[in-house]
C-alpha cells in the first residue's frame, strides 16, 4: 500500500497495482492556440500550462506500473452519437461537426481530436472515445476498469469543471477512490478550477482527494510507503 500523506483533505492510500491514471481529453482542439477552444474566444494558456506537469505524471505512473487510460471527447462523423441537446448548444457558428480550424469540430479522426504529442499514449494504452462529458457514459470504461481490477483512480486533463469533474463524480458513485492531480488539470476559467478542487475535497472528500504531481510522484517513488 502506498500513501500520499499530503493529499487534501487527508492522506490518500492506494495500491499501485489496483490504480489507473485517467488522462482526460488532452486534445489539440481544446489546448492548442488555433484550435476550437481558442476560436471560441477562450484563453488556452491555463490549459497549455499543465502539459509539462501532465507529461511528468504520465511518466511517473508508467514507471510505477499503473495503467494509463486516455479519453477523447469526440463523435462519429455522422453525428449519430451526438444528441440534439448537445449539438444545439454552444456558439451557433461553431457547432460539433462543423468545419473548424483543425478539421471538423470534435469528430473522431480529425486533427483537432488528436491528443497532444507531448502527452500521447504509447502502444497498448487504451484510448476511450466518449460522446459525453463523463467518460463512463456510453463507453466501455467501466468494463475495462473491472477487467483490470482497478479500485483507485488518479485523474488529470481538461477541463477541470466539465469533463474531469463529471468523470470523477461518475467514478466516485461507482465506488472508486478518486484523486485529482491539482497541477495536471486545467480550465479556461481559473476560478472554476479553484471551485472544483474545493468542492471535490469538501465535506471529508465527498467526491475524492486532490494532490500535486510532486506529492503523487513522491508516493509512486516509494517515499510515501507506510
Ligand atoms: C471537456 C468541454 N473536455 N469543456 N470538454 O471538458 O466541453
Amino acid at each position: 500500500m502506498a500513501v500520499i500523506s499530503a493529499a487534501r483533505p487527508f492522506a490518500y492510500c492506494f495500491e499501485p497495482a489496483a490504480t489507473a491514471l485517467i488522462v482526460i481529453d488532452m486534445q489539440r482542439d481544446f489546448i492548442e492556440e488555433g484550435g476550437f477552444g481558442a476560436a471560441l474566444g477562450n484563453d488556452v494558456l491555463p490549459l497549455r500550462a499543465i502539459v509539462p506537469t501532465t507529461a511528468r505524471l504520465i511518466a511517473a505512473a508508467r514507471k510505477a506500473g499503473l495503467s494509463v487510460i486516455y479519453t477523447r471527447e469526440c463523435h462519429s462523423p455522422d453525428l449519430s452519437d451526438c444528441p440534439p441537446a448537445k449539438l444545439n448548444r454552444g456558439a451557433p457558428a461553431l457547432r460539433i461537426g462543423d468545419p473548424g480550424p483543425m478539421g471538423r469540430i470534435l469528430i473522431a479522426g480529425e486533427p483537432g481530436a488528436d491528443i497532444l504529442p507531448e502527452v500521447a499514449p504509447v502502444p497498448g494504452e487504451p484510448v476511450i472515445d466518449k460522446p459525453g462529458k463523463g467518460a463512463f457514459h456510453a463507453t466501455p470504461l467501466a468494463g475495462l476498469l473491472e477487467r483490470l481490477g482497478k479500485q483507485s483512480l488518479f485523474f488529470s486533463g481538461v477541463t477541470t469543471e466539465v469533463c474531469v469533474q463529471t468523470t470523477m463524480r461518475e467514478a466516485n458513485d461507482r465506488g472508486f477512490e478518486c484523486l485529482l492531480a491539482e497541477d495536471a488539470t486545467g480550465s479556461y476559467f481559473p476560478e472554476f478550477k479553484a471551485a472544483t478542487l474545493a468542492m471535490i475535497r469538501a465535506q471529508g472528500a465527498i467526491v475524492g482527494w486532490t494532490a500535486t504531481v510532486a506529492e503523487i510522484e513522491e508516493a509512486l517513488n516509494g517515499q510515501g510507503d507506510r
